[in-house]
């Protein structure tokens, strides 16, 4: 009896010990990329804490050495806790050199328990070579930030906490946004997010990414992990009227070219079909996929979409 006892008092345990352990929801990203730093962004289902282990090109750990910040830009705001709650992990090192390959660990705490990832060797990152400033007037559409909203799947309520990762053609790293409180500017857009398109450097030269007018930027909101609703993926056309670095909004495409590629066919019907059934209010949900504007994508929705089915550039 007693070892029965005892063997339920160890399983027991090992239950607690197991049910502690955080666990990764979504893999992580490297993202933010600069010529001085880098962060890496990930989804676990715990509220956790984030940080990194960086190794040189040796192999030998150099965390030390550098600024590291757990949930950057948000530090000691009320906008942190509803990250960390949300599991929407995002570590930053700062003060590496540029063009330089480092490596790193992702590190989730919580409580006594530590998750490490990845479990084998680590993941090799090269910083951004150089920063290029450039000139808006000469160049339309520009390099800028960017402003979007993220809302839980009521579309009412900000999904704040919430992390956008905004990836362009030919950049080597996506720049990612936490979602804030909603009061940046005067309040009125809830759900806000600004990301810094300036932030984006080439795969192929390391150097600023030159972004034209009419680009498409891919975006994915992470929600964190669930209470705030599904991953969702957008895609947004850059504005070809613009010809300032002042905060812009970009154009979405033609209703129905979903991806904003300048055709409506199999691609868009891909994404609309998987939006399929959904609702407001569903974790699913996107409003991308609303094409008649009733907050439901359904059969409604193919009398709008069928017709356009085949049509391309110039959509007017
Ligand atoms: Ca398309
Ligand atoms: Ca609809």
């Amino acid at each position: 009896m007693k070892r029965l006892v005892f063997a339920a008092l160890v399983l027991a345990g090992w239950c607690g010990a197991a049910q502690a352990m955080p666990v990764l929801v979504r893999e992580p990203v490297v993202c933010d990329v600069t010529p001085r730093g880098f962060s890496v962004a990930w989804v676990t289902d715990k509220a956790a804490e984030p940080s990194l282990t960086v190794y040189d090109a040796q192999g030998a750990d150099v965390t030390g050495l550098f600024t590291q910040t757990a949930f950057p830009g948000l530090s000691g705001s009320e906008a942190m806790g509803w990250a960390r709650s949300a599991g929407m992990m995002k570590a930053r090192v700062e003060g590496l050199a540029p063009n330089t390959v480092y490596s790193f660990k992702c590190k989730t705490v919580f409580g006594s328990e530590t998750l490490v990832w990845p479990e084998g060797a680590p993941v090799t990152v090269r910083t951004a070579g150089s920063a290029e400033v450039q000139d808006a007037a000469l160049a339309p559409g520009a390099n800028d930030l960017f402003h979007f909203q993220v809302f839980r799947p009521d579309m009412s309520t900000p999904a704040r906490g919430s992390l956008v990762l905004c990836q362009a053609p030919g950049a080597a790293h996506p720049v990612t946004a936490y979602v804030g409180d909603g009061s940046a500017g005067d309040g009125a857009e809830p759900g806000y997010v600004v990301l810094d398109l300036n932030n984006l450097y080439s795969a192929a030269t390391g150097k600023t990414l030159w972004l034209d007018a009419g680009l498409v930027l891919t975006l994915r909101a992470l929600r964190g992990n669930g209470a705030m609703g599904d991953e969702l993926l957008h895609y947004r056309k850059l504005d070809p009227q613009s010809h300032t670095a002042a905060l812009s909004t970009p154009k979405k495409g033609f209703f129905a070219d979903l991806n904003c590629d300048g055709a409506v066919n199999l691609l868009d019907a891909a994404l609309y079909t998987g939006g399929w059934g959904e609702s407001q209010g569903d974790a699913r949900y996107n409003p991308d996929y609303d094409m008649n504007g009733d907050h439901v994508v359904n059969q409604a929705d193919n009398g709008v979409f069928t017709p356009q089915y085949g049509r391309s550039e110039p959509f007017q």
